[in-house]
């Protein structure tokens, strides 16, 4: 494994990532997408990951079937295949584009949303990661198509520029999460509809979440991985340690106790 470069984007593709705060580079993991679900799906069907994913069996889920497909909480932690894509060189030499320095890797997480699951009200993910000085980014990868039906993402454009807003409470009946920050006056949320394989990457103030999975039969699972820069002097613990792109855990940073997991569960399903 070499040391990301860069040099892999257009001015278009950056100028987009800096104008709008988000960018889709369609089909960066096509190859790779089968791989993620069938080593994720094993992974559920493998039962509780102590610290990672605690899914209860169907039958005690109660009619909320995210108690049955919980999302996975820092895979990278317990799974090599997890860290081989938080890791991975297509990923990190995008985000050296995008930064212009060298990223650290914070976070992976697992979404599985299957149909009838609650979304993730709009947030700002600065909100839980604090990074300083500068802004955490998402790789959000497809691992199913994704679209309005099955609980893609919307995001809103030109919200990086937008400070991190103390959030109002999210709708329990369509979020798992608590909080909730309104499309400012002004602004809208668009959906961004993705195809398996297509990975969405948008800066840590850009507003951002999803809606119920509405459609009978469609997954729709996401590999999601959240990232530092080399200039980042501190971040909220729960991303300790971050990790360099040869899997060294980077020093000289601050964790404090400030943020949280992205986005508090209303029902904490796992021990996370
Ligand atoms: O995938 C989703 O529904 C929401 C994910 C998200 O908002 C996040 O990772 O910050």
């Amino acid at each position: 494994m070499r040391k990301p470069e860069g040099g892999v984007l257009t001015k278009e593709q950056l100028d987009q990532f800096h104008a709008e705060g988000y960018l889709v580079l369609k089909g960066l993991f096509k190859q790779e997408a089968d791989e993620l679900r069938d080593h994720f799906m094993k992974l559920h069907a493998g039962g509780p990951i102590p610290g990672c994913f605690n899914p209860l069996p169907l039958e005690q889920s109660g009619g909320d079937i995210l108690k049955a497909y919980p999302r996975m909480m820092h895979p990278h932690r317990v799974d090599e295949t997890s860290m081989k894509y938080m890791l991975h060189p297509k990923v990190m030499n995008v985000l050296t584009d995008l930064y212009g320095e060298e990223p650290l890797a914070a976070q992976s997480m697992f979404y599985f949303k299957p149909p009838g699951a609650k979304g993730q009200a709009l947030h700002q993910d600065n909100f839980y990661l604090k990074v300083e000085p500068g802004t955490c980014i998402a790789a959000w990868t497809a691992v199913d198509a994704a679209d309005e039906e099955n609980g893609g993402l919307f995001v809103v454009p030109e919200s990086n520029r937008l400070a991190v807003e103390c959030p109002q409470t999210a709708d329990p009946n369509e979020s798992f999460t608590k909080e909730y920050v309104p499309v400012p006056a002004g602004y809208r949320a668009v959906p961004v509809r993705m195809a398996a394989g297509d990975v969405l990457f948008f800066n840590g103030s850009v507003i951002h979440g999803s809606y119920p999975n509405k459609s009978e039969h469609r997954f729709r699972r996401a590999f999601i991985c959240h990232y530092a820069n080399a200039s980042t002097v501190k971040i909220a613990t729960h991303y300790k340690p971050l990790y360099r792109w040869d899997g060294t855990e980077a020093d000289g940073i601050r964790f404090d106790n400030s943020g949280g997991p992205c986005g508090t569960e209303h029902v904490v399903a796992g021990p996370h």
